[in-house]
């Protein structure tokens, strides 16, 4: 028997990043958690969930989450949108922690059950220079990972998203009250990096999957050009190539190359990626369980994209949490057109405020089998490292105007 929610409060932490944490408790005592970490955005959600979801809550039947889902969805009039999705989100994921806690059961049992023993993964390789890069791989290799994502600096920028010139690992926002800023060219990009991973991938034969992410900031016509140049590379995907919102740019892409072309991670809804599911003008939806609406929401994507023969990949980043993670991992499981999960990597410390039962071994993830998501918040952890003001970089062409992220 599920008891009816009796609390829901709202964490903000910043163990070396900011995670907004959502803890739902039933009058019986179960506890479930729920991530709702928008990068750079944080307060907005958990101002959103404190005053404006949480007193929905208190009095629901904890076992009903389709119809929180859907009085939060439909009943606040205002739908959609990375604040509501993820304050939903949160909601959903915390919901589905109380009912497998309740049954004693792991989430992915209640999902149907494991359709496969383990789910494959992706890290992140950086290196300014090739050699560097190349080295980064090796090591990712050498921990056990199948698949990695590779990413250099730039010739001609002080700067590049996500590489730093120490080889030092990234952290997506840094500490501050404004965003820093960074020059971008697309140009150099375009000059460079086709024949870089060209290298990599003569670097390590055919037994390793390659993927590569251009964050959004490549023209159509450049996107076309860049998808055809790395053709022979044969990178598992090539991620946001262009800006999501504009997605017939990938008719164009489509028509020059069958670079296999992944794209979501900034989704929040089935409604921002039903047509380019429909039109299978990608392989792979890459939305996070957080991000869109939770499990629930998930589900509703994933079952669409198989519709398709596209895959689920969700977005992991070090900005989602170790609960989003956990989540990500039972629909993995549990889903057949599941692909793959980005696994960035948590600091230690995140580790001991978010203590989980998911495991890495030999490139594959687990979610675990305690009862639940099986990631719970060390509270008094948590609240020794409080909010900090941390921003994405913004990227500025040559000539100073912000160019696309
Ligand atoms: C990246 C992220 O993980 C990825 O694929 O694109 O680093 C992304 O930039 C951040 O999560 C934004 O918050
Ligand atoms: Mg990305």
């Amino acid at each position: 028997m599920i008891d009816h929610i009796a609390g829901a409060e709202v964490v903000v932490c910043s163990p070396t990043r900011n995670y907004v944490t959502l803890k739902i408790t039933t009058a019986d005592g179960v506890v479930g958690y729920g991530d709702a970490t928008l990068n750079g955005r944080e307060l907005a959600v958990a101002s959103y969930l404190r005053d404006h979801v949480a007193p929905l809550l208190i009095g629901r039947d904890a076992s009903r989450i389709e119809d929180t889902w859907q009085l939060l969805y439909r009943g606040a009039y205002w739908r959609r949108g990375p604040v509501t999705m993820a304050a939903i989100g949160a909601v959903d994921v915390a919901l589905w922690d109380i009912k497998g806690k309740t049954l004693g059961q792991p989430v992915y049992q209640l999902l149907g059950g494991a359709v496969r023993d383990r789910v494959l993964t992706y890290t992140h390789a950086m290196g300014w220079e090739l050699p560097a890069l190349l080295d980064a791989v090796d090591a990712l290799r050498e921990r056990g990972f199948r698949a990695v994502r590779a990413q250099s600096g730039i010739p001609g920028l002080d700067t590049v998203y996500g590489v730093h010139r120490d080889c030092s690992g990234y952290e997506p926002a840094a500490r501050s009250t404004a965003a820093p800023e960074e020059v971008w060219d697309s140009s150099a990009y375009l000059r460079h990096v086709p024949g870089l991973l060209a290298e990599v991938r003569r670097h390590v034969g055919e037994g390793l999957e390659l993927l590569h992410d251009t964050h959004h900031r490549l023209t159509p016509q450049q996107a076309a050009r860049f998808a055809a140049a790395v053709e022979a590379v044969d990178l598992f995907w090539l991620e946001d190539v262009t800006p999501a919102e504009n997605q017939d740019a990938l008719r164009l892409v489509r028509g020059h190359s069958t670079t296999p072309l992944a794209i979501g991670e900034v989704f929040n809804s089935i409604w921002d990626c039903h047509r380019l599911i429909e039109h299978q003008l990608i392989d792979f939806v890459r939305a996070a369980v957080s991000h869109a609406g939770g499990i629930s929401h998930m589900r509703k994507i994933h079952a669409l994209a198989d519709v398709h023969q596209v895959r689920g990949a969700p977005h992991g980043p070090s900005d989602v949490s170790p609960i989003t993670l956990g989540a990500s991992l039972h629909v993995g499981l549990a889903t057949p057109n599941f692909a793959i999960q980005e696994y960035m990597g948590y600091d230690p410390l995140v580790g001991d405020v978010f203590p989980g039962a998911w495991s890495f071994d030999d490139g594959y993830l687990h979610p675990g089998d305690a009862p639940g998501i099986g990631v719970a918040l060390n509270e008094e952890l948590a609240a020794k490292y409080p909010y900090e003001p941390a921003y994405l970089p913004v990227a500025r062409q040559r000539d100073g105007s912000i160019t696309d992220w």
